[in-house]
């Protein structure tokens, strides 16, 4: 793995098949500024398009995960600033790869939305969940109002929207927000062993349960199960579908070609 040109984030490959992420600007707690967004899509694209990669993990420290968009540079900003302002975060939802995020401390306003954006959540005893942006006389801007309220329900979105409150991990966990809580020790190697067992699965399988998946929240049941249908034909079109079902019914393990 060659050297970061990164300012603002660390990425590694810990294990095969796996892209790390870290957000690292420790004095702010993480906070999303421009240069995390680029550098954050930019290192994510180029594990997308790496063939040796299956699953992506997106973290922070142990005290913050993000504490939401940078507060000093959103207030420099004005009207005509912010039309394109939040594209690369758009552009992180919409990779094929699954993206896994491990939540440690706060996760807050932009960082609870790029939790969110995710399509894992693994979260330590210790994540915290919030969208405080009501306080900063806005509201949440990269798909929290949205994405929380399918994740958590009307009910406990606008709770939590409209006071700015946070809730803890047991709290978000009872309401649907997080796949998995795990000891904060334990945080990374848990998201890493998740994305590690993603990235061992066929990745055109993967990639189409992963669009099969996030169609149920963006249309309706009938169209819903039609994709899904077409998606499950298509596999059939596969040589990864014909050797899953034969490594099976020879009880070994699938070598997966991808193909
Ligand atoms: N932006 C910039 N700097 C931040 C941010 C932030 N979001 N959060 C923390 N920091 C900085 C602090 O200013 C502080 O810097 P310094 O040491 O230079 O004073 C440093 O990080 C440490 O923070 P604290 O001293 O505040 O640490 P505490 O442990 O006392 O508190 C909190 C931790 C509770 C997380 C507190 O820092 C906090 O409330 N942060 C802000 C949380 C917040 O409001 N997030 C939402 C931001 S808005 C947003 O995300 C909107 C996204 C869409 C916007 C759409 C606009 C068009």
């Amino acid at each position: 793995h060659t050297p970061d040109p990164y300012t603002s984030i660390r990425t590694e490959v810990p294990v095969p098949g796996v892209g790390l992420i870290r957000l690292e600007r420790p004095k702010a707690l993480n906070a999303l500024n421009q240069a995390v967004q680029a550098e954050v899509l930019a290192a994510a694209s180029a594990f997308d398009t790496d063939p040796e990669i299956g699953a992506i993990v997106v973290t922070g420290s142990e005290r913050a995960f993000a504490a939401g968009a940078d507060i000093a540079e959103m207030a420099a900003l004005d009207y005509s600033d912010t039309e394109r302002l939040f594209d690369g975060w758009d552009r992180l939802a919409q990779l094929g790869t699954p993206l896994v995020a491990a939540v440690s401390g706060y996760a807050l306003g932009g960082g609870c939305e790029l939790a969110m954006l995710c399509d894992v959540l693994i979260a330590a005893d210790t994540a915290v969940f919030g969208q405080p942006e009501i306080n900063l006389g806005i509201l949440p801007g990269i798909g929290g109002s949205q994405r929380l309220a399918h994740a958590v329900g009307k009910a406990k979105a606008m709770d939590l929207v409209l006071t700015g409150r946070t809730m803890d991990v047991h709290e978000a966990e009872r309401a649907g927000l997080v796949s998995r809580i795990v000891p904060a020790t334990d945080l990374l190697d848990e998201a890493v062993a998740v994305a590690a067992t993603i990235a061992s699965k066929s990745k055109p399988a993967v990639l189409a349960a992963k669009q099969a998946v996030n169609r149920a929240f963006e249309t309706g049941l009938t169209e819903g199960v039609r994709f899904e249908r077409a998606l499950f034909r298509g596999r059939f079109a596969t040589m990864d579908r014909a050797e899953g079902m034969a490594a099976f019914l020879e009880k070994r393990e699938p070598r997966f070609t991808d193909r």
